[in-house]
């Protein structure tokens, strides 16, 4: 059966409980998904690929083909971009610098060496988000950063990260469309520390000294992403959950919520409704976290429907941006690109097919035993047909013929670096 066969079939079936299945495409295709730069390499950046990666965050895995340029890395990221639907931006670290094989100082990357990137991504019609890069270097090297007590390292940080500002409003102001900088700090201390209020307290003192200058907000908005903690930060991360919500809540920032930053029990889901009502956006980290925050390729699972639903249920997609975080160099990694993101992009489908407005109902009557039968039939209904229709529409593959295209780009390109 062909799919708009298939479609008008199950549109049949949503419409018997209100669900506009059209509306629910035309919705959902415009809501962006930044699709971070830094999975086609295993985070390294072109700074000093062979050099190791710190920080706490680890990538485990050796898979053939990995990016090791600027013109691989976005040739791989327009084959995973060319198999997903829905509208994209592009996530940069400050380290994919394009510096013409210069070598810069971090706290010297400056808006120019961007100027390449922006290009390509007017080609595309992408958004840019940006972040400073904290990590992987010797001056990161302690575990403390912005928080170090030498101010000789705590000012160099902080020069990074006002030059990172800078830029991203640049980006910003040349493509009209804001740019998202995300601060993550991996601060911390890998055993008990005698003195956790003044660590945090230079911490503050640094972000304050980093915002200081007024940027326009529709250039660039700045997120501070919280951390439970790392490798080699066991005992204490700096960057808490509190320290981050209370310093954007007070300075008027986005907090970031990674899906593997707190503890194996808690979830972003139920975080997404709390934080919106103290703050006035937020920016999400989609990450599957396995056991620790393994940074493995999201799937299609529970919690990622649940944060879908809550962004949709509440009409919040101007207040909540939705970015990627996932790393893993097992396996083909354009492939996990356009698993994780593909994923993404099923779970916000799945969100706009919600009869959120029943559901709702049910509950403020009292009616829990509905709620959660409907809730359950919810999930058997013909899902599928409306995914392969929106991706049809899209002019993306639909199922799995998406992966004998990146089997052939394994084969016609990876294969050969
Ligand atoms: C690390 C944070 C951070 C990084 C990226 C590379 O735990 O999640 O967001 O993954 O910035
Ligand atoms: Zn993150």
């Amino acid at each position: 059966m062909s799919t708009k066969n298939r479609y008008e079939a199950a549109k049949a079936i949503y419409a018997e409980l209100g669900v506009d299945t059209d509306a629910a495409i035309k919705l959902v295709s415009k809501i962006p998904v930044s699709m971070h730069c830094w999975q086609g390499d295993d985070v390294h950046g072109f700074e000093n690929p062979d050099g190791d990666l710190t920080g706490g965050i680890q990538v485990t895995g050796n898979y053939p083909g990995k990016a090791t340029n600027l013109a691989q890395l976005r040739a791989d990221f327009d084959k995973a971009a060319s198999l997903i639907p829905g509208k994209k931006r592009i996530n940069l670290h400050s380290f994919y610098l394009d510096s013409d094989g210069e070598k810069v100082s971090r706290e010297k990357i400056a808006p120019k060496h961007f100027d390449s990137w922006i290009d390509w991504a007017k080609e595309r019609d992408l958004g840019i988000d940006y972040n400073p890069s904290c990590f992987s270097h010797p001056m990161s090297d302690d575990g403390l950063t912005i928080s170090h007590p030498d101010k000789a390292v705590r000012d160099f940080w902080i020069e990074h990260c006002k030059g990172s500002r800078k830029v991203a409003a640049y980006i910003g102001e040349k493509l009209g469309n804001t740019v998202i900088t995300n601060f993550w700090m991996p601060d911390g201390y890998k055993d008990i520390p005698a003195d956790r209020y003044g660590t945090r307290l230079r911490m503050k003192e640094a972000y304050d000294e980093i915002f200081k200058e007024q940027i326009d907000e529709k250039f660039n908005k700045d997120a501070i992403e919280s951390k439970v903690f790392g490798i080699g930060a066991e005992s204490c991360t700096i960057g808490s959950g509190e320290f981050c919500m209370g310093y954007a809540a007070k300075n008027n920032k986005l907090l970031t919520l990674d899906t593997g930053h707190f503890h194996p029990t808690e979830v972003v889901s139920d975080k997404i409704s709390s934080t919106l009502l103290f703050l006035n956006e937020i920016l999400l980290h989609v990450s599957r976290p396995v056991r620790w925050d393994s940074d493995h390729v999201v799937i299609y699972d529970d919690e990622l429907r649940a944060i879908a639903c809550e962004i949709l249920r509440g009409g919040f997609t101007d207040r909540v941006h939705i970015g990627l975080d996932f790393f893993d160099g097992s396996i083909n990694r354009i492939a996990a690109w356009t698993i994780g993101t593909r994923s993404m992009q099923k779970a916000l489908l799945f969100a706009a097919l919600e009869p959120s407005e029943t559901l709702r109902k049910l509950e403020l009557e009292g009616d829990y035993t509905s709620r959660l039968a409907l809730m359950e039939e919810i999930k058997t209904l013909p899902f599928a047909a409306v995914w392969d229709m929106y991706c049809e529409m899209e002019g993306v593959p639909t199922r799995a013929s998406w992966l004998s295209e990146v089997k052939q780009y394994e084969k016609d390109v990876l294969s050969k670096r």
